[in-house]
């Protein structure tokens, strides 16, 4: 028998889009017990957020979270709001016995984040934070290859994520688009809105890390503010970079980038070990390379595994045999596994306590780089 699970979505950006999308296409794809049911999108401006209910069917608009969280005929709420308008939504949701999806990260930082943490803990309510990537078929297969012990010992994990979309100084900051480059609706920069992406799957694939050093840069410094209409000073970092231990042995060296010209969403990692290596890029995403030392040495190179066939990670709910997938269905294939996991009990990751070790591993990134020294990853 199915179960409607209501969504009541927080915020109608970029992320509401690509959430909306995942709960329209979900039950078509994939037989899980609750099925989400698009119940209401909430938004300050209520045009805007009527226009976006029509545009995705939604069944019902309103202007202030705390109205969509008292609602009894809303289960989940869906939080897509800037980084900064996380924790008061998740924490009064939690205290209404509210099922939880956050956007990432989970919040400005980790004291904020654990209180978040605590909140759903203590409620005992189902949460999960919208770290996608994890679900790409092929970083999943990355998962399985690692856990059935392919690649032996770990000695080394690298990872990129670059953009080149912030290069221009006229680009202000501030508002709607462009809260990423505010740090007080974002916490920080490149830190919190791609390394962050590359922590979380790193800690699955490899490991805790233990601790850090980093540098930032700060490339334009001043940009004209689009709330306060006044030139600002720019308070985020437009680049980071940082060398880590891992709990395993294993050393990081992670570089993200809004400076990198010519890149537009490059996420690309490589993981070393004693018997094999992996090596995977976001722009080519239905790939994995794959180099395996014992194979036999007159054929032995790096290989390019196609994650296009159906006894790879959730493709046997795809097309046929061949056929590719994109960035939007990473976000199905999460609802998926979310709903899975109500059904189950079996928690799906990551949740808020395993949002908050990334953002424990970024603020010591950012703590490394402000202070110059290694810094141990707070826990
Ligand atoms: O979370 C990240 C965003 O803020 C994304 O995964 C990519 O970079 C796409 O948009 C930004």
């Amino acid at each position: 028998m199915s179960k409607p699970l209501n969504i009541g979505l927080i915020g109608y950006g970029f992320m509401g889009r690509t959430h909306s999308n995942a709960y329209s296409q979900v039950s078509h794809f994939f037989d899980t017990e609750y099925k989400p049911v698009k119940k209401a999108v909430c938004g300050r401006d209520k045009e805007k957020a009527q226009a976006f209910a029509d545009q995705w069917g939604y069944e019902s608009v309103e202007t202030d979270w705390k109205q969509l969280i008292a609602r009894n005929d809303i289960d989940a709420i869906d939080i897509c709001t800037p980084n900064n308008l996380h924790s008061g939504p998740a924490i009064a949701a939690a205290e209404a016995g509210k099922t939880i999806l956050c956007e990432k990260p989970l919040a400005i930082d980790s004291e904020e984040a654990e209180k978040m943490c605590e909140a759903v803990e203590k409620a005992g309510v189902p949460n999960i934070v919208w770290y996608n990537y994890r679900r790409i078929p092929a970083v999943t297969l990355a998962k399985q290859l690692i856990d059935e012990g392919r690649l032996g010992k770990i000695f080394h994990y690298r990872a990129n994520f670059l953009q080149d979309w912030t290069i221009n100084a006229d680009l202000p900051q501030g508002g709607a688009a462009l809260w990423r480059l505010d740090a007080e609706a974002a916490g920080s920069g490149v830190t919190g809105d791609l390394l962050a992406h590359c922590i979380d799957t790193a800690i699955w694939l490899n490991g805790s890390i233990t601790d850090v050093s980093a540098m930032t840069e700060t490339f334009v410094k001043e940009r004209m503010h689009n709330l306060t209409g006044k030139m600002e000073a720019v308070k985020i970092d437009d680049a980071c970079a940082f060398l880590c231990h891992f709990g395993n042995g294993s050393l990081g060296l992670f570089e993200s980038t809004r400076y990198a010209r010519g890149h537009k969403a490059l996420y690309t990692f490589e993981i070393n070990g004693e018997k094999a290596s992996i090596r995977w890029d976001l722009h080519d995403l239905n790939r994995l390379e794959y180099f395996d030392h014992s194979d036999d040495s007159v054929v032995r190179g790096w290989r390019t595994v196609h994650i296009t066939d159906g006894d790879m990670p959730y493709m046997d709910h795809w097309w046929v045999p061949g056929l590719c997938i994109g960035y939007e269905h990473t976000f199905i294939h999460q609802v998926a596994d979310f709903l899975k996991s109500l059904e189950t009990g079996e928690a799906a990751g990551p949740t808020f306590r395993d949002a908050l070790e990334t953002q424990q591993v970024c603020d010591a990134v950012l703590h490394s780089a402000k202070e110059r020294c290694w810094t141990d990853v707070a826990g």
